[in-house]
């Protein structure tokens, strides 16, 4: 480059110029990307001797995609949900910006290292969103336009700061049906600021995709108000289709099946030329035109797809004027510039030795500096430097915001009268309903959500004052006609619930979106979901996503288990508890009474905001970080005690059980019970007592949070602190080792028979692991064994055979 020329570049003036660079740079992040890669699989000391991978071709294929987006499309509010097997290049591009190190990228897929797949809670360099399930991330650039609208709506953000929501996508993602749901809900909504970037590689894992399959992308797309943008060809082909024989040679590349296309790349110049001659050799013009390109040439004409040619790209993205969602259909090659380019099971093929020596060599990268960040580059290095400080999108000092702890004005208490029969749903509506009425920062924070069960889970009283969002206002009709309904269905900017269609999937992807608002946009909301609990089944892997970008959300899944008697098998939950003992990042709860209830939706909305900076005092729990909350609810009206709860009691409350009845010190049993069948507990405890006063009964308001302690204070025993001791300990122990404990759940026995591991107690594990059926409360709990003559029985086989 000239001396006038590096000046010019310097000036930010020449886009001639900048395209150098940036075509210098995509050549870096190619060869950085393959070769961390490498290092990974051959470098770094692995005794085990075995590969550890990385996606070589996966990541070249996307290469020219994210160099035009990071070093030049995007800005600071843009957020990006990387492909999943694209990490490498994310890596390398934020090695390049300075936000990645170089130990990080050397320890690529090692215990502490940069992550196989974009991780927001373990990779250093500010992954937006992590990746990993194919489709998820996809999907969350979806909800997280529709939280900035809600944002935007509510004047929690300007206009400004509102970015593009983008997805780099893998074909194969669009198999996954979560997509399509996500499109339905997103059209609902009108999100906008959206891009979905596709890597139409045409190969999956296993094959080549069919190539029927997409001619239905545009029109699907098209079909929910998106604007599609092919970028098919580079300006290499363009220039070829305007020569003679150009018009043939373009029908032959349309019509061409994805697997030839996929293997003449791989074969390379001399099997495109006998091809081509073959098919359209005898049209006017394609000899010559074919006579003009070496076979070296003609490879490089005929991989000159859209999605490698930066000025394509650049042009095409620079083009978009408007805030419709857009997808770009980008033709790529898997594996684009290295030796298996093209071919079908390049998926987890890795470079040899020998075939990176020669990438090295052609990249320019001297021997000894793989690892530079301008080696090799045809730039003055403090040019490239200073394009690199230029870049919009790295111009921010910080991308990941915090925003400041809302505190709750006064603890909640319960909604229902001592003595009154309500069940743990109805005493969580009421609540909401109280918080509705309040005038305070931390309800105006609060958002409901549901996917087509608000009214049926109890949120009808908050939605009625607080009102639906929606971007438009849209009244409601039924009122305008003045027909009579408790419910007001009307929707507007400032409306505080989002009604989502039934897709549970979507309800934990916009749980996960609202989660991170604080950390995504510096605005804090406190997200409340409501689902029928068996139907967490159906977006598990959603929530599990949530959770894995500790995104902050209250989930409150009611009706559970077999107490919802009549409505069948189908909507009784049986392995949920498990499911909340299993689930890092989620702190699950079964309460039995509405005062439980209060006290741990005070509590909820307080954890769901900590981050750490506040260290608690013997923090078994990990309480200080906070996290996530699931609340299992209860349509089964249950008389509500006479008390008022103490601060130790509340404390135990959140803990996970208290006594409800202390054990005398050499009882031989107790009773154990988690949520709707505390009568059947009570009850069977009555009885029990004429003959064994003292028997315990452990009211359980959380098995996972007593698990959760049980495991980390043996930890910390383990790791030298003898005298850690967790909750349940601190009430087992009460009880005499080799005593007995009988526990019941309308849940799945196991949440609860790990108990007697914690003292040394026989336990006797009641609870529904089979189907539910249809019926009457009391049939079914006769049925499943959960009733008080059961509970009963366990006790006497107790202590008969202890
Ligand atoms: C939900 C889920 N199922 C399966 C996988 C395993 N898997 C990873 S990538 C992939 C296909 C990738 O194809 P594509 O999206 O086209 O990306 P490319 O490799 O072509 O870049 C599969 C099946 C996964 N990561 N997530
Ligand atoms: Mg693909």
């Amino acid at each position: 480059m000239t001396v006038s020329a590096a000046r010019r570049l310097a000036a930010g003036h020449d886009d001639e110029q900048k395209g150098h660079v940036l075509r210098a740079l995509e050549r870096k992040v190619l060869w950085l990307s393959a070769w961390t890669i490498h290092h990974a699989n051959h470098l770094r000391a692995n005794s085990s001797g075995l590969k550890v991978g990385g996606h070589q071709a996966s990541c070249a294929s996307v290469v020219t995609l994210m160099t035009a987006l990071y070093f030049d499309v995007l800005r600071p509010f843009d957020r990006v949900a990387v492909k999943p097997h694209a990490s490498p290049v994310f890596h390398a591009i934020q090695y390049l910006l300075g936000n990645q190190s170089l130990e990080n990228l050397q320890a690529f897929r090692a215990m502490g290292g940069a992550q196989s797949y974009p991780s927001r809670t373990k990779d250093a360099d500010d992954v937006d969103f992590s990746t990993g399930s194919v489709g998820l991330g996809v999907a969350m650039t979806s909800f997280a336009s529709l939280v900035q609208d809600y944002l935007y709506s509510k004047r929690f953000v300007s206009s400004e700061e509102r970015g593009r929501m983008i997805a780099l996508v893998g074909d194969a993602e669009l198999d996954e049906g979560n997509i399509y749901e996500a499109l339905l809900e997103g059209w609902k909504h009108r999100v906008r600021k959206l891009w979905w970037v596709l890597d139409y590689n045409r190969q999956s894992l296993d094959a080549v995709v069919a190539d029927r399959l997409f001619g239905r992308f545009t029109d699907l797309f098209a079909n929910m108000g998106w604007r599609v943008e092919t970028i098919k060809y580079g300006k290499k082909l363009l220039q070829a289709f305007d020569k003679p024989g150009g018009g043939a040679l373009k029908r032959w590349i349309d019509d061409c099946p994805n697997s030839l296309y996929s293997a003449l790349v791989y074969k390379g110049g001399a099997a495109w030329r006998e091809h081509l001659l073959e098919g359209i050799g005898d049209a006017q013009g394609v000899r010559s035109l074919l006579d003009d390109y070496d076979n070296d040439g003609l490879a490089a004409l005929m991989t000159n797809l859209g999605g490698h040619d930066l000025e394509s790209v650049l042009e095409a993205f620079h083009a978009v004027d408007s805030e419709q969602p857009t997808c770009f259909v980008a033709y790529t090659i898997k594996g684009f510039g290295l030796p298996f380019a093209g071919h079908k099971d390049n998926h987890a093929g890795l470079m040899s030795p020998e075939q990176m020596e020669t990438l090295r060599i052609r990249h320019g990268v001297p021997e000894g500096q793989e690892w530079s960040r301008d080696a090799g580059l045809d730039i003055p290095p403090h040019l490239f430097s200073e394009f690199l400080d230029r870049v919009p999108f790295n111009s921010a000092r910080h991308r990941r915001f915090s925003a400041p702890v809302i505190p709750l004005p006064s603890p909640l208490t319960s909604p229902i009268p001592a003595g009154s029969l309500a069940s743990t749903q109805e005493c969580f509506g009421r609540l909401l309903t109280s918080l509705s009425r309040e005038k305070h920062e931390l309800t105006d924070r609060i958002v409901t959500t549901s996917p087509d069960v608000t009214i049926s889970t109890n949120l009808g009283g908050w939605v009625n004052r607080r009102g639906i969002y929606d971007r438009q206002v849209q009244e409601d009709v039924f009122k305008e006609e003045h027909v009579a309904s408790f419910q007001t269905w009307a929707a507007s900017p400032s409306g505080q619930h989002i009604e989502l269609g039934i897709a549970e999937n979507n309800l934990f992807l916009l749980l996960g979106a609202l989660g991170l608002s604080s950390q995504l946009f510096g605005q804090r909301l406190l997200p409340i979901g409501t689902v029928y609990d068996p139907f967490i089944q159906r977006g598990l892997d959603a929530l599990n996503y949530a959770c894995y970008q500790d995104a902050r959300f209250i989930l409150v899944a009611t009706p559970s288990g077999i107490s919802l008697a009549p409505e069948g098998g189908a909507h009784q939950s049986i392995s949920t508890p498990l499911i909340g003992m299993g689930q890092p990042g989620l702190a699950a709860f079964e309460p039995a009474f509405g005062d439980e209830l209060a006290v741990l939706l005070s509590w909820s909305l307080d954890y769901l905001q900590r981050d750490g900076s506040t260290p608690l005092p013997d923090d078994w729990l990990g309480d200080g970080d906070g996290g996530s909350v699931y609340l299992r609810l209860s349509t089964r009206p249950i008389h509500q005690p006479a008390r008022n709860l103490g601060a130790d009691q509340r404390r135990d409350i959140v803990y996970g059980a208290y006594w409800l009845k202390k054990p005398a010190p050499n009882a031989p049993l107790s009773i154990v019970y988690a949520g709707a069948v505390a009568p059947e507990a009570m009850e069977a405890h009555d009885l029990l007592s004429e003959d064994f006063p003292g028997a315990g009964l452990l009211a359980v308001t959380s098995a996972d949070r007593l698990y959760a302690g049980w495991q980390r204070a043996s930890a910390a025993r383990r790791r030298g602190r003898p005298r850690a001791r967790a909750h349940v300990e601190q009430l087992l122990f009460a009880l005499a080792p080799g005593t007995s404990l009988v526990t019941v759940t309308d849940g799945h026995p196991a949440s609860l028979a790990w108990l007697g591991s914690v003292a040394g107690q026989r336990v006797r594990a009641l609870g529904v692991d089979r189907f539910g059926q249809s019926g009457d409360i009391e049939s079914l709990y006769r049925h499943y064994g959960i009733d008080a003559g059961t509970i009963l029985d366990a006790c006497a086989q107790a202590c008969l055979d202890p």
